[in-house]
C-alpha cells in the first residue's frame, strides 16, 4: 500500500484515546430469566411485574432471554461481533437472596463462570452492582427509603468484591439512580411503584449514600480496579428557565453530590418549597463525593422542557417534532457531543465510559436471515461519530457500550420494545443478527485495522 492509499481504519480510529474499548451492555432482570432457580431470592421487579396492570401484556422477567442457561452461546456471539467489553449486572437477590446475611453459593458461582468465560474469550467484564432488582426482603424492610438499605448495599458490594474482585475489570455501583428514585418512587412507573415525592427524595439521598459507601468497600478490596457510577444524563432543550430547573432535577441532583460534594442549592430550595423539609443529611456528602475513576454515562436523547402549571416542579417534558424512536425519544446525536463537552467543562477532566447508548425501533424486517434495522444502524453510527468528535476535542471517553446486546425485558414496556442489536425470538429463544450488529462488528474491526 502506498502512503497516499486510503486507510479507512486510520480515519475510523481517529481521535479515540488509547485503550478505548467497544462493548455492549445488558442487565440481570432484563435478560437472565431463571427467576426461581439455584436459590435466587425474589426481587422487587418479580413482585412488581407479576401484579396486573404494571407491565404491558402482563410480561415478566421469569424467562426473559434465558441468558442464565444460554450464556455460553451469548458469549460466543459477543466474540463473533468482536466486542472488547461487556457490561452486565449482578442480581443482588441471586447472590444474597434476602439482601443481607449469607451469600448464595450457586448464584455466586454462576457469575464467576460468566466472568471467567468472558476473560477466556478476551472480553473485559464490567459489573454493575445495582440495575434495579432490589431483594424484596429489603423492600419489606423499607427499601431505599431507609438508610439501612444503604448499609446493606455496602456489605453486598464488599461481598462481591471479595468473591469476584480478582476477575472483574470495572465496577459500577448504580445504574441510573434518578430512574430508581423518581420513576420508581414519585411517578410509580417502575418497581416498587410508589407515588410519593418526599419518599423519592429520601431514596435519592440513600442511593447516593450507598454509592459512596460501596466505593469505600470496593476500594478496600480491589484498590486497582476502576470504580464508577452510571447516570442517565440528558441535555435539556426548550424554555431556558424550565430547562435549567429540569437540568438541576435530573442531571445535577446526582452529578453535583458525586463530583462536587454539594446538592444544587436552587433544587434544594425548589424541593423544600414544594414538598417540605428534605430528608437529606449534609454530613453524608463527604462519603457521597468519594473520588471515582470514571463516570458512567447512559445517553439516549436530549429532553425538551417547558413550563407547566400542573407539573409538581412547574416544568414538564414533551416530544419534539422530528425522528422519534419506538420509545418516543428524539433521535439527536448532537446531544451526546454536547453532553460530553459540558461534563468536561463543568466537572473537569474526568474519565467517561458510555455505559449505554442505543435505540428501540419497531417493524424490523427479516431479509435473508438478517433483521434489517436501518434506523438503528443510523442511530449507532451517528452517535459514535458524535463520540469521536468529542474525543478529538479532548474529552476523555474510554469505553462505549451499545444498549443492548439482545432484545430484552424492557421494564414496564415488557417485550414490546426492542433495543437489541441482536433479535431474540421469544418463542424459540433463537438469536438473530440485526444489520446493526453486523455494522457494529465491521465498525470495530475497521477501527482496529482489520476491516
Ligand atoms: S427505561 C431506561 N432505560 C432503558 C432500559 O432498558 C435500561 O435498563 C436503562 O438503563 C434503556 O436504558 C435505560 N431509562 C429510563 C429513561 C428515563 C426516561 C425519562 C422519562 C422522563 C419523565
Amino acid at each position: 500500500m502506498t502512503a497516499t492509499a486510503p486507510q479507512p481504519w486510520l480515519a475510523a480510529a481517529d481521535g479515540l484515546p488509547a485503550g478505548f474499548r467497544f462493548g455492549a451492555a445488558t442487565a440481570s432482570y432484563q435478560v437472565e430469566g431463571a427467576a426461581r432457580e439455584d436459590g435466587r431470592g425474589e426481587s422487587i421487579w418479580d413482585r412488581f411485574s407479576h401484579l396486573p396492570g404494571n407491565v404491558v401484556n402482563g410480561d415478566t422477567g421469569d424467562v426473559a432471554c434465558d441468558h442464565y442457561h444460554r450464556w455460553t452461546d451469548d458469549l460466543d456471539l459477543m466474540v463473533s461481533l468482536g466486542l472488547e467489553s461487556y457490561r452486565f449486572s449482578i442480581a443482588w437477590p441471586r447472590v444474597q437472596p434476602d439482601g443481607r446475611g449469607p451469600l448464595n453459593a450457586r448464584g455466586v458461582a454462576w457469575y464467576r463462570r460468566l466472568v471467567e468465560g468472558l476473560l477466556e474469550r478476551g472480553i473485559e467484564p464490567v459489573a454493575t452492582l445495582y440495575h434495579w432488582d432490589l431483594p424484596q426482603a429489603r423492600q419489606e424492610a423499607g427499601g431505599w427509603a431507609v438508610r439501612d438499605t444503604a448499609l446493606r448495599f455496602a456489605e453486598y458490594a464488599d461481598s462481591m468484591a471479595s468473591v469476584l474482585g480478582d476477575v472483574v475489570e470495572g465496577w459500577i455501583t448504580h445504574n441510573e439512580p434518578w430512574v430508581v428514585a423518581f420513576l420508581g418512587h414519585a411517578h410509580g412507573r417502575k418497581a416498587p411503584g410508589i407515588r410519593d415525592w418526599p419518599t423519592a427524595l429520601a431514596v435519592s439521598h440513600n442511593l447516593l449514600l450507598s454509592h459512596g459507601l460501596a466505593v469505600d468497600a470496593l476500594r478496600a478490596r480491589v484498590p486497582d480496579t476502576p470504580v464508577g457510577i452510571t447516570l442517565n444524563l440528558n441535555p435539556m432543550r426548550g424554555e431556558p428557565e424550565a430547562a435549567a430547573l429540569m437540568d438541576a432535577h435530573q442531571n445535577r441532583w446526582f452529578l453535583d453530590p458525586v463530583l462536587r460534594g454539594t446538592y444544587p442549592a436552587e433544587m434544594i430550595e425548589a424541593y423544600e418549597r414544594v414538598f417540605g423539609a428534605l430528608p437529606v443529611n449534609p454530613e453524608d456528602l463527604d462519603v457521597i463525593s468519594r473520588p471515582i475513576d470514571f463516570l458512567g454515562v447512559n445517553y439516549y436523547n436530549p429532553t425538551y422542557v417547558r413550563a407547566s402549571s400542573e407539573a409538581p416542579l412547574g416544568a414538564s417534558t414533551y416530544a419534539p417534532r422530528g425522528a422519534l424512536t419506538a420509545m418516543g425519544w428524539p433521535v439527536d446525536a448532537s446531544g451526546l457531543h454536547e453532553l460530553l463537552v459540558r461534563l468536561r467543562a463543568d466537572y473537569g477532566d474526568l474519565e467517561i465510559w458510555i455505559t449505554e447508548n442505543g435505540a428501540a425501533f419497531d417493524d424490523e424486517k427479516l431479509v435473508d436471515g438478517v433483521v434489517e434495522d436501518p434506523s438503528r444502524v443510523a442511530y449507532l453510527s451517528s452517535h459514535l461519530e458524535a463520540l469521536r468528535r468529542a474525543a478529538r476535542e479532548g474529552v476523555n471517553v474510554k469505553r462505549y457500550h451499545a444498549w443492548s446486546l439482545l432484545d430484552n425485558f424492557e421494564w414496564e414496556h415488557g417485550y414490546d420494545k426492542r433495543f437489541g442489536i441482536v433479535r431474540v425470538d421469544y418463542e424459540t429463544q433463537e438469536r438473530i443478527l440485526k444489520r446493526s450488529a453486523l455494522w457494529y462488528r465491521d465498525h470495530i474491526a475497521a477501527t482496529r485495522g482489520g476491516g
